[in-house]
């Protein structure tokens, strides 16, 4: 692989958002495939921390610093991408449920999902099950983020599962839910198509319900 490649990696992973800047810009100078400055610097270095994330071998600081390194890049790529047609791997709604003002597991989750090549339209707090499907509508998106942090609001995340199985995004759109309070038992209560315990492991669980 490239040394510049192997380089943004690296800074990407240290949080250091100037050096992987001046390492996309100097990517695009030398002329490297767009798709390859994204998944062979940018994304293996998010993917690098999701894993270290899972292990608790880094905790939530190193992931919003690398997260933030990570946007710094994607800001100079994104042209360069679009030109090439570089496709997102799909469109994620996330959204904290009914209720529930809980943001930042949201937050997080949405900033691995964006390492792991998703586009993401963030839906904010509170939001009503026909909010989530309103933006899956008007985004074309194929997963909903579900993100409790109550158990008194856990239980509206059947609200969304039963509006996309009663309407005809039936099939097309799954919903994947999350948050402290919640279990492989009680996603499979409720019939949701995927629960993940924490951010890594919902890109991860993403990239395998719609990637
Ligand atoms: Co609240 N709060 N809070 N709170 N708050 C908790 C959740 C609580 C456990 C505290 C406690 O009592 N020990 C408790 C819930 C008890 C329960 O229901 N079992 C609680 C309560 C009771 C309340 C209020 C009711 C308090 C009150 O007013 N009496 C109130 C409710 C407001 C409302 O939502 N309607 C309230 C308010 C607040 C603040 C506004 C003050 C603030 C939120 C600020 C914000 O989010 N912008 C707050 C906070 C900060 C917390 C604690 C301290 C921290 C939550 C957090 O951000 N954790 C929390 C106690 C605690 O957890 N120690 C608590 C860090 C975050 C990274 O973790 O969100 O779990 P988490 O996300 C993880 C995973 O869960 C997972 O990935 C993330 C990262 O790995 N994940 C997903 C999350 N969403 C996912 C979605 C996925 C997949 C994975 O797929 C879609």
């Amino acid at each position: 692989m490239s040394a510049l490649l192997e380089q943004i990696k690296e800074n990407l992973m240290k949080g250091k958002a100037n050096d992987v800047k001046a390492g996309v810009e100097q990517a695009l100078k030398d002329k490297l495939p767009a798709g390859d400055i994204l998944n062979k610097g940018l994304l293996a270095g998010m993917g690098i921390i999701g894993e270290k994330f899972k292990k608790n071998e880094v905790y939530v600081p190193e992931v919003l610093i690398a997260a933030r390194a990570m946007k710094a890049g994607m800001e100079l790529l994104k042209p360069a991408l679009l030109a090439a047609k570089v496709q997102p791997r799909g469109t994620v709604v996330i959204g904290t449920v009914k209720g529930d003002l809980h943001d930042i597991g949201k937050n997080l989750v949405g900033m691995m999902l964006e390492g792991g090549g998703f586009k993401v339209v963030d839906a904010g707090i509170n939001v009503e099950p026909a909010k989530f499907i309103e933006l899956v509508r008007a985004n074309n998106a194929t997963l909903i983020g579900a993100s409790a942090l109550l158990t008194t609001t856990m239980t509206n995340m059947k609200e969304i599962v039963d509006a996309i199985k009663a309407s005809d995004l039936k099939g097309k759109v799954k919903v994947m839910v999350g948050g402290a309070p919640l279990t492989q038992a009680f996603c499979d209560e409720i019939g949701a198509d995927g629960y993940a315990p924490d951010a890594a492991s919902a890109a991860d669980l993403a990239k395998k319900l719609v990637g």
